[in-house]
């Protein structure tokens, strides 16, 4: 069994992203339901990031998508970061929301829209330059909606031409990861829909390109802790996007609507000994909080990735591997099992308390009166959201 101190350790060092979009407002198709004290630029979505790093210690990131977080001077957003005990973290482009891109950016058949999203890439990694941040994280809604719209096979060389024209320029620190989405916005055809593509791509590129599991990517029954184990073995896992699903990209709390595989995927992840730094895999939140407030929110799903990389860490390695080796499938099945059933809330209470935060995060965040303040504060201006 690993001792307490081993356990507390690892999670000490854990490092959760959260994404600069989920402090706006957003909402469905239907209905942006818009709440007060919501960030007018990306400044005070830092500070909002900064209180969800206060109250959980292992949120030290944040996610920029652009041009949503379009500012004037980069170097300034990365000095006002910093002063709040902040990093600049992935730079999101954004090829999907310009009237160009009806028919798709990096693989539409018009050879000049591509030009253009394809100087969006480049303009975004001198984003990373100017702000420090070493991830280039890409998702495209390129597809199409009816056979014979377009070329299936010319979209995929399109698609490695500019890949490479976006690889070809990142620093020797930084790198790219390649999101896959099965569907959504397009419906028939997705141009990266499955790790598999994205692989594929990556391998093409070279080493500083990596794929990114957005958890809210797979159809339903998709065994993800097993695409997890696959990359990262091969060198080829580059970090996540979590949140959680019922239906589709429901963009939900990451450990909401399945805790248990949320589990399994941090249990590939212990085992394979990707939870330390060196690994350098990002774990990053990618949600919306559509109905609930978004900085108690954002806590709660750091709260249940932490939990559920407690209980991973929690997995007696030894009896698991001993049983495994028996083929004593029941034993082997108890020892995960154990580890999730465990109570993992004193323990992370304990940590807390050694480090310095308070044990219960959101009833701390709401005692702080910090919700109160910037509902005042944010009276007047433009909210930010997905526009
Ligand atoms: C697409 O659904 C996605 O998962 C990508 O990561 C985007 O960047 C993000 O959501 C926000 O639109
Ligand atoms: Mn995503």
């Amino acid at each position: 069994m690993p001792d307490r101190k081993t356990v507390k350790d690892a999670l000490r060092e854990q490092w959760i992203e959260t994404p600069s979009w989920a402090y706006g407002n957003s909402g469905t198709r239907f209905k942006t339901f818009l709440q007060d004290g919501i960030p007018r630029d990306p400044f005070e979505k830092l500070d909002d990031a900064a209180q969800v790093h206060a109250h959980t210690g292992v949120a030290p990131s944040v996610a920029l998508h652009i041009p949503w977080d379009r500012v004037e001077d980069y170097g300034e957003l990365d000095q006002h970061a910093r002063s709040l005990g902040l990093r600049i973290g992935a730079i999101n482009p954004n090829t999907f929301q310009e009237p160009e891109y009806k028919l798709g950016s990096i693989c539409n058949p018009d050879p000049a829209v591509r030009e253009k999203a394809i100087g969006h890439l480049l303009e975004c990694v001198d984003i990373m330059d100017a702000t420090g941040s070493d991830i280039l994280s890409l998702w495209f809604a390129d597809g199409l909606n009816y056979p014979g719209q377009d070329s299936l096979a010319e979209r995929q060389q399109r698609l490695s031409e500019a890949l490479r024209r976006a690889y070809d320029r990142l620093g020797a620190d930084q790198r790219m990861l390649l999101e896959y989405k099965f569907f959504e916005p397009a419906f028939y055809a997705t141009d990266v829909p499955d790790w598999g593509t994205s692989y594929a791509h990556c391998v093409d590129l070279g080493e500083k390109a990596q794929v990114l599991v957005d958890t809210g990517h797979h159809a339903p029954g998709t065994n993800i802790e097993f695409i997890v184990a696959f990359l990262f073995a091969r060198g080829k896992l580059g970090g996540f996007h979590f949140n959680s699903r019922f239906y589709a990209d429901d963009d939900l709390m990451v450990g909401a609507a399945d805790p248990f595989q949320l589990f399994r995927i941090m249990h590939e992840i212990v085992s394979a000994g990707a939870l330390d730094a060196s690994a350098n895999i990002a774990f990053m939140l990618d949600q919306c909080h559509n109905l609930e407030p978004k900085i108690p929110a954002l806590i709660r799903s750091v709260l249940n990735v932490q939990e559920a990389t407690a209980k991973a860490l929690l997995v007696d390695s030894e009896a698991l591997a001993a049983a495994q080796r028996e083929g004593d499938v029941l034993t082997a099945n108890a020892v995960l099992m154990d580890a999730y059933n465990t109570d993992v809330r004193p323990l992370l209470a304990e940590l807390r308390e050694d480090m310095g935060i308070d044990p219960d995060p959101i009833a701390a965040y709401h005692r702080s009166g910090y919700a109160e303040k910037i509902i005042e504060a944010r009276k007047d201006g433009t909210p930010a959201g997905w526009g």
